[in-house]
């Protein structure tokens, strides 16, 4: 007999889309013994889960996935069953003309309406446009004859976790819940009680979406700001990288770092949904969208410049993903800088140890062999250590342009009192938009 749904209880639940964030969430749930339907339109995916095997790379996500498959409480299918929850954690894209794009989650709203019964709960965690669930997704609901708040428990409790850190985030992050009604909210929250040790807010589910959208937006201006002054910094040879961190040592001001443009599918996407709704208020959040998608342009501006006068230059590209040790190439800069680079007819060794499909040699030491430049365009643990001995002895002329600002002088070693890194009478040339000023004028 199935319990009434409060903390630690066992419970069936359907979660639709098994991706960056379903599947972990399904993972968690099931190891704590619930009944796990996962839901995907992939048949790839689901039989990859049936037999054992995880579609994506997440640190600590294959240990919980293996218990699991050993408790036998997950199973993967096309269609939802019956179940005493639903959590919806499809993709919601922006169409071509940046405007919110939620056909995947009304379609998985729909997919789950001829299962649903009396007292069941649903929950969409993808993320989406303010106003959605109310205007959206209860008149779906409602339109079968049920009654949101009575019959069925209708909220918005948004995602949070960081990609690369999802299973801690997930257990540990504060948690937001936002309900068509206040039931919606407490019963909704109760699912989440059984593994998340952060506190869970609830509010009603428009202040829930558009909070959501703000930590991204917050995270997204933040960056073009430093963008910004990095450019601003370059015109008038300022190092940018020792500005940002003397104002972050003021305790009330915390810029985070420039780099080659921003992406994956939550900062360089999230702010749209805002401005689609509201565009004529939301003028700064335009023009950091603007200012971080304007970043490849200006990485490949540079790299001109630095390498005018260079007779077919070779560049060694170290990072495709859109940020460090992930395998995700969303909306990544890096596949921007590329794209433009082989627009400019610049010959390319392109290396990712963790993205499948793009690297066209198999190693940091292949990449840089006879290479004029070395482009570093994603953070991964693997480029921070780059050997010095080998930039000089394999390079044909060693400058490295760290987009990213990992690598640490001292750490890549053989450095002079001068401070410059030489080795067997060649220096290498460590540009980072602190010191890039110094190599163009
Ligand atoms: N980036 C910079 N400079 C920085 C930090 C990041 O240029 O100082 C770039 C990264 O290289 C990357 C992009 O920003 O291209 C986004 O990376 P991220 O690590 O800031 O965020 P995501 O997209 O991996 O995850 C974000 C997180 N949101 C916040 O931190 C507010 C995560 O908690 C959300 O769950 C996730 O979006 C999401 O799914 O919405």
């Amino acid at each position: 007999m199935k319990k009434n749904l409060i903390k630690g209880d066992f419970m069936k639940i359907c979660v639709l889309g098994l991706g960056y964030i379903g599947l972990p969430t399904a993972i968690m749930l099931a190891i704590h013994e619930n009944e796990v339907c996962g839901v995907d339109i992939n048949l790839d995916i689901i039989q990859m889960i049936n037999n054992g095997e995880l579609h994506i790379k997440e640190s600590g996500l294959s240990d919980l996935f293996e218990d699991v498959v050993n408790k036998g409480n997950f199973k993967a299918f096309s269609k939802p069953k019956e179940a005493d929850a639903f959590i919806i954690a499809v993709p919601t894209p922006i169409k071509e003309d940046k405007s919110f794009d939620g056909s995947y989650v009304i379609d998985a709203v729909n997919s789950l309406l001829p299962y649903l019964r009396k007292g069941n709960i649903i929950i969409i965690e993808s993320t989406i446009a303010p106003r959605t669930t109310e205007d959206l997704i209860k008149p779906l609901i409602e339109e079968c004859g049920f009654n949101i708040g009575k019959d069925i428990y209708l909220a918005h409790c948004p995602e949070r976790v960081l990609p690369g850190n999802i299973i801690n985030e997930l257990i540990n992050n504060d948690r937001v819940v936002g309900g068509i009604t206040k039931e919606c909210a407490v019963k909704s929250a109760d699912i989440y009680k059984a593994f998340v040790k952060g506190e869970i807010l609830l509010t009603d589910s428009k202040t829930a979406e558009m909070a959501k959208l703000i930590e991204n937006t917050f995270r997204d201006v933040n960056i073009a700001f430093s963008n910004e002054i990095t450019r601003v910094c370059t015109e008038l040879k300022i190092d940018a990288l020792d500005v940002i961190q003397m104002a972050n040592r003021h305790p009330r001001v915390n810029l985070l770092n420039p780099g080659p443009g921003v992406g994956g599918h939550c900062l360089a996407v999230d702010p749209y949904f805002i401005i689609d709704k509201e565009p004529k208020n939301s003028r700064i959040i335009s023009i950091a969208r603007e200012i971080n998608d304007g970043m490849p342009y200006f990485v490949v501006e540079n790299i001109d410049k630095l390498l005018k006068g260079t007779a077919n230059p070779l560049i060694a590209v170290l990072g495709v993903s859109y940020k460090g040790n992930v395998d995700d190439v969303r909306e990544s800069p890096a596949i921007k800088v590329i794209e433009l680079l082989k627009n400019k007819n610049y010959k390319l060794n392109i290396y990712d140890p963790y993205v499948k499909g793009w690297s066209n040699v198999s190693s940091i030491k292949e990449a840089i062999l006879d290479c004029d430049m070395v482009l570093i365009l994603s953070d991964h643990k693997q480029f921070k250590k780059i050997d010095a001995e080998e930039i000089v002895s394999l390079m044909r002329s060693p400058m490295i342009f760290d987009t990213k600002g990992i690598i640490m002088k001292q750490e890549i070693a053989i450095s002079n009192e001068n401070n410059t890194i030489v080795n067997d009478q060649k220096e290498i040339k460590l540009i980072n938009w602190g010191n890039l000023h110094k190599y163009l004028y």
